[in-house]
């Protein structure tokens, strides 16, 4: 039977891809101080009583997906958005481009009665033909912890490596227990989703998408988070948004610009007023 690899909050970035590699998904315990995940809930809760519930079997009327999570959380934008694990990991699962970048950002909640959402694999969302790269790397963060009975995610570990036409059979996906402060990572091309939620207390999560330069983002986010919100971010996450070129030739802005000049420009003519956070 397969498992997930767990790394403990000691590993060394190194034992990411091998786990990666092989199973398409890991567990990395307690990579954040659970502070952290109290912080996010915290800035996120008025926003997320203000969002509706899902609709349908995919986003789940149980659930609640609250986005803009980049101003909404500076805790998210400051402590997680490139966190040592995920930037390790996506070089590595994207090491084939030129660029990989944020795609998608949103705070889960995932309330008692909510089903299993259907095991599918991320990469299902470019309606594409199969890739015979992988092109996303995501992340499910455990604000709460994710447990049997709260609708901890359910993976599928290996078959990221499977042929297309193979589906999981009952009993293949296991479900990624893991402590508030811990994050899964999976591929795009891994088959997972939501668990049942059938006790109490609503399990929160952050979940974010990453992908190549080289394909549309889940989220527009160069319309979420235009210049004059981002000037004073650091210039590491800026770009990591998408404000920078993706490829040898993708990306321009006005005349063939690199879209980074709109932020230079910004800074010109509004100075920034913070250290870069
Ligand atoms: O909430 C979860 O555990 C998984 C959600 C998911 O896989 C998705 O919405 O694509
Ligand atoms: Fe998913």
């Amino acid at each position: 039977m397969a498992t997930i690899p767990r790394l403990g909050a000691d590993h060394e970035l190194g034992e990411i891809p091998a786990a990666l590699d092989r199973f398409g998904c890991c567990v990395i315990e307690h990579a954040v101080d659970e502070a952290v995940m109290d912080n996010i809930a915290a800035e996120m809760a008025p926003f997320a009583a203000a969002t509706a519930h899902g609709t349908g079997d995919f986003a789940g009327s149980g659930t609640r997906r609250t986005g803009l999570l980049l101003t909404r959380s500076p805790t998210f934008r400051t402590q997680l958005a490139l966190h040592r694990a995920i930037v390790a990991a996506g070089d590595h699962v994207m090491a084939h481009a030129p660029t990989w970048n944020l795609s998608f950002a949103h705070y889960f909640e995932l309330f008692n009665g909510e089903p299993n959402q259907f095991l599918h694999k991320d990469v299902w969302k470019y309606g594409a033909p199969p890739f015979s790269v992988e092109v996303d790397l995501n992340a499910l963060w455990a604000v709460t912890d994710f447990t049997e009975d709260n609708g901890a995610t359910r993976v599928v570990p290996g078959s990221h490596l499977w042929e297309e036409d193979r589906w999981p059979t009952d009993g293949e996906d296991i479900p990624a227990l893991m402590a508030k402060g811990s994050v899964l990572l999976y591929t795009g091309r891994l088959f997972h989703g939501g668990g049942a939620h059938t006790g109490d207390g609503a399990r929160l999560a952050v979940n974010t998408q990453h992908t190549v330069g080289w394909l549309n983002t889940t989220e527009r986010l160069l319309l979420e988070y235009p210049p004059e919100v981002v000037a004073d971010w650091d210039d590491e996450l800026i770009a990591f948004i998408g404000y920078r070129l993706a490829g040898p030739a993708l990306g321009h802005w006005r005349n063939a610009e690199d879209p980074f000049v709109a932020i230079e420009e910004h800074r010109l003519a509004a100075p920034r007023e913070t250290d870069g956070r």
